[in-house]
């Protein structure tokens, strides 16, 4: 069924804004079709502009780890904007998050809160790159860590040679001081420690990847990030963005006991409002302005609403039971996929960490960005298409993690896995 409302609205938003869209994966260019405009969202519903009701798994792209329009967050951003919407000056709610933050994630002995996932990793890699007076930046194939220039970068022709430029408008001069590796392969860092060591200011990396899809670290993968990055004096940063507080309380370096030396937040952190944070080690954001010569700034860092927006969600993360029921229902998902899959003769590789999750179209397993390439997007798009068609909401690209919220309750699950079996019998 075709939403025409949202149609409507799509062809209208094209006249005045790129793609229609403010940001460019929502315009189901990867998969087809159109967009649904969003008319509203509650638990784990959204309504589109014709008022048909999805089970949303987009979740904002991760940040609704407590399900749509929860309560507390409602009431904290109301009481909030009645005390002014923004001041330009510190709040002693500001300190009480970033104690929060501290508890959840203890290498985070000082934290800057910026208001994107991208100004997050800028920050950190300006930091990275201003402690230890290096200008390389080492990324992965198939990790994205927003919109800088030197991110928006992909393997130059050697491993060991310059980036070159993903995006128009990134200098090649900007590429060439990131270095591309493959994900999940630490004879590849090795080897290029061993070659420019010295150059390296930073190893970056999504500790559990989602930008290829939900791709997990390899035993003892980070662990030997962690020693290379101590042996270098790179320092080890991780683009917790997508993975804090989602794939554990305190991220993946709580899930897999590595402790890097900056860690980027973003998403959950604002509880849907804009916000991300950077920080670690106290002697490395001690660089930061204005203590230090690594300048950093930004008109609504630390907003009082987004402040408001993460603290209530926070709060409620503070609770253990919470991380049980996300986990049951993410594996409730997870197994009705593949007994889907198995059923239906589909070749689908399943793949998740806590409550984030993947069902590439291929033959896995998915360890690195090439594998991940070798997907059936055709297929995936096919499979999209046919799962809003029965009423559930999953985000428009392969490339991308699908995420679960703990309002997602045993209705919303067993109506997605009955789409999801119609839905492959389609494809
Ligand atoms: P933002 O600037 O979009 O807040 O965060 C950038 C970012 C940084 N690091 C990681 C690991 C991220 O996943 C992101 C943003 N994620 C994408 C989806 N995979 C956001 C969706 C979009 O671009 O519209």
């Amino acid at each position: 069924m075709t939403d025409e409302a949202s149609r409507a609205l799509f062809e209208e938003a094209k006249q005045w804004m790129p793609g229609g869209v403010s940001s460019p994966v929502r315009a189901f260019k990867a998969v087809g079709g159109h967009p649904i405009f969003v008319e509203r969202a509650q638990g784990p519903y959204l309504w589109g502009a014709d008022g048909t009701r999805y089970v949303d798994y987009v979740g904002s792209w991760g940040p609704m780890i407590l399900g749509h329009a929860h309560p507390s967050v409602v009431a904290a951003v109301r009481d909030a904007a009645e005390r002014g919407a923004s001041y330009g000056a510190p709040t002693r709610q500001e300190t009480e998050l970033a104690k929060l933050v501290h508890r959840f994630f203890p290498s985070i002995e000082r934290v800057r809160f910026v208001s994107s996932g991208t100004e997050a990793t800028m920050g950190a890699v300006r930091a990275a790159r201003g402690f230890t007076g290096r200008d390389l930046v080492v990324k992965f194939e198939g990790c994205y860590h927003g919109g800088a220039d030197y991110l928006l970068v992909k393997a130059g022709s050697g491993l060991a040679t310059f980036g070159v430029p993903t995006s128009a408008g990134v200098p090649a001069a900007i590429a060439s001081t990131t270095v591309v590796l493959p994900y999940n392969d630490l004879d590849a860092v090795r080897d290029l420690l061993a070659a420019r060591g010295e150059d390296v200011a930073a190893i970056l990396l999504e500790p559990v990847a989602g930008n290829m899809g939900c791709v997990a670290p390899e035993p003892g993968y980070l662990e030997g990030l962690r020693e290379l990055c101590t042996a270098s004096g790179a320092l080890l940063v991780f683009d917790e963005v997508m993975t804090g507080f989602r794939v554990a309380a305190g991220g993946a370096q709580a899930r897999y006991g590595v402790r890097p030396d900056l860690t980027c937040l973003g998403k959950i952190v604002g509880g849907g409002l804009p916000m991300g944070a950077y920080g670690g080690r106290a002697d490395v954001m001690a660089k930061i302005a204005p203590d230090g010569p690594v300048y950093q700034a930004g008109t609504l860092s630390g907003n009082p609403l987004a402040v408001a927006a993460g603290t209530a969600t926070l709060r409620a993360l503070e609770d253990p039971a919470l991380y049980e029921r996300l986990e049951a229902s993410s594996a409730a998902l997870e197994e009705g996929f593949r007994a889907a899959a198995a059923k239906a003769g589909v070749p689908l590789t399943v793949q998740r960490v806590g409550s984030m999750l993947t069902p590439f179209f291929v033959e896995g397993p998915v360890r690195r960005w090439d594998d991940a390439a070798r997907c059936d997007t055709a297929a995936f798009g096919r499979w999209h298409g046919a799962m809003i068609d029965r009423g559930v909401h999953w985000p428009p690209a392969q490339f991308e993690a699908g995420f679960v919220s703990d309002a997602h309750d045993r209705g919303a699950i067993d109506a997605t896995l009955d789409a999801f079996s119609a839905a492959l019998a389609t494809i």
